[in-house]
């Protein structure tokens, strides 16, 4: 059984989920909900990121105490508590199936960073020096003259803080060569291939040494043998992926949006060659999308919450027009106007509809029963799925995830063509039995292969569409590739017509 240890980023507590969260949480899902069909051995990490600058100012905002010390760690504590339980809750809303969730406060967690700190220190990676710098805690980042515009972060528009002081360092530099050979012989290793180009450039012209501690701050966790300082956020945050149970490591697939990958393909790597660890395979980087065509913004005021979605519409029609409207790593755009038109186009008036048609035959011509499929079903009438399945599996191995659903499209559009061919209800006003059976026959078996492939993405709606076939739970539990084969749905098995999968939005 191959393993399949997929990641998410870890995300701030500073505010509840938006959509972009829930755009890499759920492609995460998916992919493992993917593998484990397949029988792979998964396992599938999420997490919040509770040490950074950025979740105290969250805490503290509106706590006009002042607090020092111990008061405004019990505050930043207590804070972190409760809005990591709501980002739990809203995963849990979502139906989103990891196996495990890390809290960078837990007691796993720490130990562990301050154990690899350690090792790296031995390794004569870390040394001490004095950095001067512009940092922004919306970033928790340092940033330079030419990345400010007018003076501002351009992502957070305030102006970073001036800062000097006496810091630990980490011998990034030292890596420069051994990270860009790793990237040229292994093209798996950043995707996609924009972004390899992206991270190339970068480590050529600035993976300069960086700051990994800073001074006197109240929260976050200390540096081993000097607790006036405390360990820089991303030194803590990257190692939540081997912290959480060390026996996955190394990662297959780390899921990330483009605006972190310089952690993720940079910094990260070069940690772990410096601890002797090896590294993850790959380091997937989507694209960002904006809303109604601009930047999402609490100035603006067009967030977008996930999970009202979701309550509004389903959860397999938030995870369906995410997947299938944003081309999976470029950047794109979410629309509810565009989720509703698909909505009706795709779901009600596409896949549902052809469902609705199928089972009604059934029911109607050859009385709720699949009948038999007389010749061996395959003929001039279908040329059979095969090319359905090579194009679905060869999508979704190499991550080209909208496509996999084009694929799924376009065959739920051939089974409605073929309908409209063979006019079923003729040949049963004809009294054409043979024919008459073969046709439902090879329809409804295509449900059965439509729902497969739509598993990952969907898992509601196949499960609504096994049930309507008569086929239960017990479907679900079948082996990846029996149930490609032809032939799954038994002759003589009782459908069950429910509810249209997807009713008409007016
Ligand atoms: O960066 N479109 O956490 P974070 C698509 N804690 N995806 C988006 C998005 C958008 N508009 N906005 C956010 C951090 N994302 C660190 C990570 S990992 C060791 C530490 C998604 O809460 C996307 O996955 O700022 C992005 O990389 C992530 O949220 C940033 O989440």
């Amino acid at each position: 059984m191959a393993k399949f240890y997929i990641t998410t980023p870890i995300y701030y507590v500073n505010d509840v989920p938006h959509i972009g969260h829930a755009y890499t949480t759920i492609v995460a899902d998916v992919l493992a909900r993917y593998h484990r069909a397949r029988g792979n051995e998964v396992h599938f990490l999420m997490g919040t990121d509770e040490n950074a600058q950025k979740n105290v100012e969250a805490a503290l905002c509106g706590q006009a105490t002042g607090a020092r010390g111990m008061a405004t760690r019990k505050i930043v504590q207590r804070y972190v508590d409760e809005m990591s339980a709501k980002w739990q809750e809203s995963w849990d809303e979502l139906d989103i199936s990891n196996n495990d969730f890390i809290r960078t406060t837990e007691e796993r967690h720490i130990k562990y960073v301050q154990e690899f700190w350690k090792k790296v220190f031995e390794s004569g990676d870390i040394y001490k020096g004095v950095y001067e710098g512009l940092y922004c805690t919306g970033c928790e980042a340092y940033k330079t003259e030419s990345e400010l515009v007018e003076g501002l972060c351009p992502d957070h528009k305030r102006a970073p803080q001036k800062l000097s002081e006496e810091n630990y360092f980490f011998r990034l530099s030292k890596y420069r060569e051994t990270l860009l050979k790793h990237i040229e012989t292994h093209p798996e290793f950043v995707q996609p291939e924009a972004r390899r180009n992206e991270i190339i450039a970068y480590i050529k012209d600035h993976a300069n040494d960086f700051s990994i501690s800073r001074k006197n701050l109240e929260w976050g966790i200390p540096v081993p043998g000097d607790p006036s300082q405390t360990i820089y956020v991303w030194f803590d945050a990257l190692l939540n992926y081997v912290s959480a149970n060390s026996k996955w490591w190394p990662a297959d697939l780390h899921l990330v949006g483009k605006d972190i990958i310089k952690f993720h393909c940079a910094y990260w790597p070069a940690m772990l060659m410096s601890a002797g660890l090896p590294l993850p395979h790959t380091v997937f980087a989507h694209g960002f999308f904006t809303v109604d065509g601009q930047k999402m913004s609490k100035t603006i005021g067009n967030v977008v919450d996930p999970v009202k979605i979701a309550q509004k519409y389903g959860n397999d029609v938030l995870r369906y027009y995410l997947l299938r409207e944003i081309p999976f790593g470029a950047d794109g755009d979410f629309s509810e106007t565009r989720l509703r038109e698909r909505y009706n186009g795709e779901l009600a008036n596409g896949l549902g509809n052809l469902v609705a048609r199928v089972l009604t035959m059934v029911e109607r011509y050859v009385s709720s029963v699949i009948p038999d499929s007389g010749r061996g079903s395959m003929d001039s009438l279908f040329r059979g799925n095969d090319n359905y399945w090579g194009q679905y599996e060869s999508y979704m191995q190499s991550l080209i995830l909208d496509r996999a659903l084009d694929t799924v499209w376009a065959y739920v559009s051939e089974l409605d063509t073929l309908i409209d061919r063979t006019q079923p209800w003729v040949l049963a006003k004809k009294d054409d039995k043979t024919r008459l059976n073969e046709v439902l026959y090879i329809l409804a078996e295509n449900l059965r292969h439509i729902a497969w492939m739509l598993m990952p993405f969907m898992p509601d709606t196949t499960q609504k569409i096994f049930d309507q076939l008569g086929l239960g739970k017990s479907e679900l539990a079948r082996d990846w590739e029996e149930t490609k084969k032809w032939g799954g749905l038994k002759p003589g098995t009782k459908i069950k017509r429910g509810e249209s999968l997807f009713p008409r939005l007016t």
